[in-house]
């Protein structure tokens, strides 16, 4: 069977283990192609005191046009941190060209944290997300995400079953069949992952707290989940092992003092992924 390709529309960034940089090996590990569709090149990600950053919005429709004239195809479409609204046209545009029968898009609406949403998240760029919605199979919010995206007010883990099942049906009525969302304040010592799948029951993944929370994080679990999924594994087992990745390389970080923003050591555990 030939190999497989996904598209990974996201940042690259230097050093810190975020978005491209960090879900290419683990797409790889997993026998994957990647290629990579740069929203932005940084140097660090932007929880460091500085980074350089370079805006590639207005370069990525020449470089998307080579794959459209060489008639490219891609399994799957993965999209993460984007900084405009014309990043997100440029995104569906793309989606619309490449998404062909039986390919899958997950969309990671990289928005906002415990309740705030990012600085650049002006209102027309969090409609713009909202529509961005409606083009993806797999979505990956978190809690501050989820309540931006249906338009409610964020309440720090203060959510029931019943309330989250019925945001999740709502939203995976504008587009995708399954949600997760992500690192949900559970407990002190809790996070609750809560998967939804259109038609079933929804389950809850339940992992340790282990420390702080990490940047780039999510962008680990969207890859294993994304390469999970494209590998025929069911979206549950995809989330699973997603977590359980994750959480493996945050106790090796928590271990060897490894700071907050550096990111995770996915180096340490890559081989974890390789399926025969
Ligand atoms: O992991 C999310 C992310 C992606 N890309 C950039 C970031 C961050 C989080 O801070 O700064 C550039």
């Amino acid at each position: 069977m030939p190999q497989k390709k996904i598209a990974l529309i996201n940042d690259i960034t230097g050093f810190g283990r975020c978005s491209v940089a960090v879900m290419a090996p683990v797409v790889s590990a997993m026998k994957i192609q990647a290629v990579a569709v740069p929203t932005a090149i940084l140097s660090t990600h932007t929880q460091f005191p500085k980074y350089f950053f370079d805006d590639y919005t207005s370069k990525m429709r020449d470089y998307i046009q080579t794959y459209k004239d060489l008639d490219m195809s891609f399994d799957a479409i993965a999209t993460g941190f984007l900084g405009s609204e014309e990043q997100v046209d440029i995104v569906v545009d793309f989606i619309k060209t490449f998404k062909k029968q039986g390919v899958f898009t997950l969309v990671d609406p990289v928005m906002g944290d415990y309740g705030r949403l990012y600085t650049t998240y002006t209102p027309e760029l969090c409609e713009k997300m909202r529509a961005l919605v409606h083009y993806a199979d797999i979505l990956t919010p978190n809690l501050t995400e989820l309540c931006s995206l249906m338009g409610v007010d964020y309440r720090d883990g203060k959510f029931s079953a019943d309330e989250l099942e019925g945001l999740c049906r709502n939203l995976s009525e504008r587009g995708p069949e399954h949600i997760v969302v992500t690192g949900i304040h559970y407990s002190d010592k809790q996070i609750m992952n809560y998967v939804y799948s259109r038609g079933s029951a929804p389950r809850t993944i339940m992992v340790d707290r282990i420390g702080r929370d990490r940047s780039g994080t999510g962008d680990v679990i969207s890859a294993v989940i994304a390469g999970m999924y494209l590998n025929g594994h069911g979206f549950y087992e995809s989330v699973l092992r997603a977590t359980e990745f994750a959480s493996k390389c945050i106790e090796y970080c928590e271990q060897n003092n490894v700071p907050d923003h550096w990111g995770l050591s996915v180096e340490m555990f890559l081989r974890d992924l390789i399926e025969d």
